[in-house]
Parts: C-alpha cells; structure tokens; sequence
C-alpha cells in the first residue's frame, strides 16, 4: 500500500482550501425533498393536540406511507376493478411469477398486498394487488382501495367486459389530474377480434375526458385453452385443445411508455399534488374537531356555572366577577387550539374577554337582560325557578365569555384589526340569546331536579 497517498490528498485538500475557502454549496432541494419535509412537518405539527390526533389516525396513516413511498422511491402500480376480473392474474403475468394467488371462486384475494418489481432508473417499481371492488364486498375495503389508489402513480383498471355504470363511478372518483389509468381489458381470449374492437371502440368512449385513448388496451393474463372442433368432409368432428398464450404485452408497454415520457416528475407531481390535498383534509378536519371540542368545553362549564349560580344565587352584578370557573374554560380553550396559556395570561384574557361583556352589555346586561331571562326562562316566579333564571343568565354569560375566546384562539392568540371590542360584539349579536337561554334552563332545571 502506497502510504504517502493519503498525506497527499490532505495536502491537496489544503492547498486548495488555503487558496479559496471551500464553502460546499449546498444541493438545492428537489421537488421530492420539499414534498418529504412537508409531509414530515404535518406529523410533527405540535399544534395539533392528542385528542384530536387520535382522529385523525387514517389520515397520518396514508402520509407515513407517502412518506415511506418517497424515502424508498418507490413508483407504485395498483390494479384496480371488479373482483374476478384478473387483477391478480394480470399482475402475476406481468411481473412473471405467480406471486398472487387467483382463483375462479369470487373474492380471492382478501388483503391488499404487494410486491417488487423492476427498477426504472433510480425508482423501485411495486405492484399492488387489491381484493377488487364490487357491490357485495364491504365499504372498508372499497375505502382501503381508494386510499391506495391515492397515493399510487399509475392504475391499472381492470375489466373482462363493458364497463358498467358503477365502475364508471368508480373510475371517475379514483381518477386525479395526475395519476394515469390504464384501461385494461383482461381475458381478451374470450373474444373475437370483432368484438374485442367493439368493446375497445365503447371502452374508449365511456371513458374519454377520463382516460387517454391509448390508455385502453387488452390482454390475457391467464387464458385458458379452447376447444377446436373441425368436422372433416365426412362429417367426422376431432377435438383439438388449443393452448392460447398468455399475453400482456400491451399493458407493460403502456407501462414503459409512460414511465419512459414522465416518470421523473410523475411521482413527485403525484407526491406533491397528493401532500397538498391531504394537508388541506387534515386542516380540515382540525378545524372541525376543534371547534366541536371547544363547544363540548363552553357548553359544560357553562353548564357548571349556571348550576353553580342557581344554588347559590348572587348578584348579577357579580356574575362577571366570580370568574373562577372563566379562567378554568378559557386554558381548556387554549389547549384545544393548541396554544397553551396558563397562570396571569389567563386570567388577563379573561378580564379583557369580561370587560367587553360587560361595556357591551352596560346598563342593559342588568335590566333588560334579567327580564328577558325571566320572561324566556320562568312563568311564575316560584324560588326554583328564580334561581334558574340566574343560573341561566350566569351560563349564558360564561358561554359568551367561551365564544369570543375562542375567536381570540381561532386567530391564532390575537383579536386582529377589529380589536377585542369588535370581536365581542359581532360574536354577541351573533348569537340567538333567547334560544341559548332555553338551552340553558333546561339544562339547569333537569340537574336541580335531579339533586
Ligand atoms: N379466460 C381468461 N380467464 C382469466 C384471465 N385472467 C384471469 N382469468 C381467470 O379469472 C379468474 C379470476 O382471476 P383473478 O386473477 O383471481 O381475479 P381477481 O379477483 O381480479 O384478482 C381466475 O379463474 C383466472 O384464471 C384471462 O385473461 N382469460
Ligand atoms: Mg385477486
């Protein structure tokens, strides 16, 4: 071993960092790694409390596997129709060995399942086998195709015939701007040229502005062999069994081709366009559970304070004062928004919040509220019902104080332009008063009844 190479290459390496300073300019991210941080990034999003991950669980599923999908580079091939139409077989044929079971019985393939391929360039090929759809078979597993088909960069629908009016719906719900469907027609053995050009011709047809024309193409994936009669001058019949080759050609070219035309882009584009939607559906979705967490929160302390109240009358004047309960509503709040607070910053919320309430509200929140209170919530005026007519009023103002919070969480901690004044009182004039109040002293009778 030559041992003055080493000490020569360090020595290189200096001279040349002496002369410039050797700064390794950085790779420029590539579409894929931006979409792989991103996707990361929704996992890892802290502002997305425990509870409400729970829910989402489907959805962090399929982003692992995008995930897992892009670390791996992975192009994914599914196929996709009707049980029995020789998904499986058309697979097996394709890849050349019988890694998926078929079978003549409905429903042999019970799970999804796949299995490498080739290499296309950088990319490891995988195909995807599904239990296939139809009518009887449940609605998980028509949901576990879907989501496969989701992420997959090219579908292979597979039919033996027309296509009815239900794999149309499917078709269309499973089809993206993006993922390119090939059309296949399997077991082509069992027609004639004439027919197979009719079905071709109405199969192109049904699908246009879905699938490309060459996107339509036959095969054979598991033939089986046909009777030959001949019946000789004398009228003499010989039996011939003739043994019809397998025959997928059309598809892998298809295949080739267009992983031959977009392959690089396709699954980043797929990637990127799929981590879009589904962080669009997740912020949904948080959203949504988020705001019924949050009602769940306003409405029990409301709840609590109202009864709370209708034992123990006090002033009404005194509602805004006895805020306790308030504070504890308003950090519940901010751990459903994912933005904590705790000890002064709570409470300083709180009597900001109550402040507005109680300017909003002025002379008014003393008399005419009352009597409204009254009038809604109580017939005669027996102490029962007074003191649910004060239990009512100290919910609804606790339910106030929970929906402008709430707005102020919404914003991401902040009353934005309109201020806090302005908040308050487009959530106050937002709401029906007089049905909150119902809801409330039926909710506070029905408890002190109960007691
Ligand atoms: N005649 C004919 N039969 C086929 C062809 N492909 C599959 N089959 C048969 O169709 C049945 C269902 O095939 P399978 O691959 O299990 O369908 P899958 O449920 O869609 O996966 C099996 O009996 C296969 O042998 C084909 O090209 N021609
Ligand atoms: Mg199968």
């Amino acid at each position: 071993m030559d041992l003055r190479k080493p000490w020569q290459k360090i020595w290189r390496k200096w001279r040349s960092k002496s002369t410039k300073p050797e700064i390794e300019p950085k790779a420029k991210p590539s579409a894929t790694d931006k979409t792989l941080d991103s996707l990361k990034e929704l996992l890892k999003d802290e502002h997305i409390p425990a509870t409400v991950r729970v829910q989402l669980k489907d959805e962090y599923q399929q982003v692992q596997q995008l995930i897992d999908k892009l670390e791996n580079q992975q192009v994914h091939i599914i196929a996709f129709g009707k049980v029995s139409s020789g998904k499986s077989s058309l697979l097996n044929a394709l890849i050349g060995k019988q890694q998926f079971s078929t079978s003549p019985l409905h429903g042999e393939t019970k799970t999804q399942q796949s299995t490498e391929w080739n290499k296309y360039q950088d990319h490891n090929m995988v195909v995807i086998d599904t239990p296939g759809t139809d009518e009887v078979a449940g609605e998980a597993r028509q949901q576990m195709a879907h989501k496969a088909a989701e992420i997959a960069d090219i579908i292979l629908f597979v039919v033996d015939g027309d296509l009815t009016q239900s794999q149309l719906q499917q078709l269309k719900q499973i089809a993206q701007p993006n993922t390119q469907i090939i059309l296949v027609l399997n077991k082509s053995d069992l027609y004639t040229d004439d027919e197979i050009s009719d079905l071709l011709e109405s199969l192109t047809n049904k699908t246009k502005g879905i699938i490309q024309a060459n996107n339509v193409v036959i095969s054979s994936a598991a033939p089986i062999p046909q009777l030959l009669i001949k019946e000789d001058a004398s009228g003499k019949q010989t039996r011939e069994k003739i043994t019809v080759k397998v025959d997928v050609t059309q598809v892998k070219q298809r295949i080739w081709d267009i992983l031959e035309q977009d392959g690089k882009t396709l699954t980043a584009l797929n990637a990127s366009i799929f981590a879009g939607e589904i962080s669009d559906k997740i912020a949904k979705k948080v959203t949504k559970l988020r705001a019924s967490a949050a009602d769940k929160v306003v409405t029990t302390y409301s709840i609590a304070k109202g009864i709370g109240v209708a034992f123990n009358p006090i002033p009404v004047a005194d509602l805004l004062i006895a805020a306790g309960l308030d504070v504890a509503m308003i950090r519940k709040l901010s751990q459903v928004y994912g933005l904590p607070i705790v000890g002064k910053e709570a409470s300083k919320l709180t009597i900001t919040i109550m402040a507005q309430i109680a300017a909003l509200m002025g002379a008014v929140w003393g008399i005419n509220l009352l009597s409204s209170a009254l009038k809604t919530v109580s017939a005669g005026l027996s102490t029962t019902l007074t003191a649910g007519a004060q239990g009512a009023l100290a919910y609804y103002a606790t339910y106030l104080v929970g929906k402008i919070a709430e707005e102020y969480f919404i914003r991401g901690k902040s009353w934005g332009e309109k201020g806090p004044k302005q908040v308050a009182k487009d959530i106050v004039n937002g709401l029906d008063k007089n049905s909150i109040l119902i809801e409330a002293r039926e909710q506070i009778l029905e408890r002190i009844k109960s007691k």
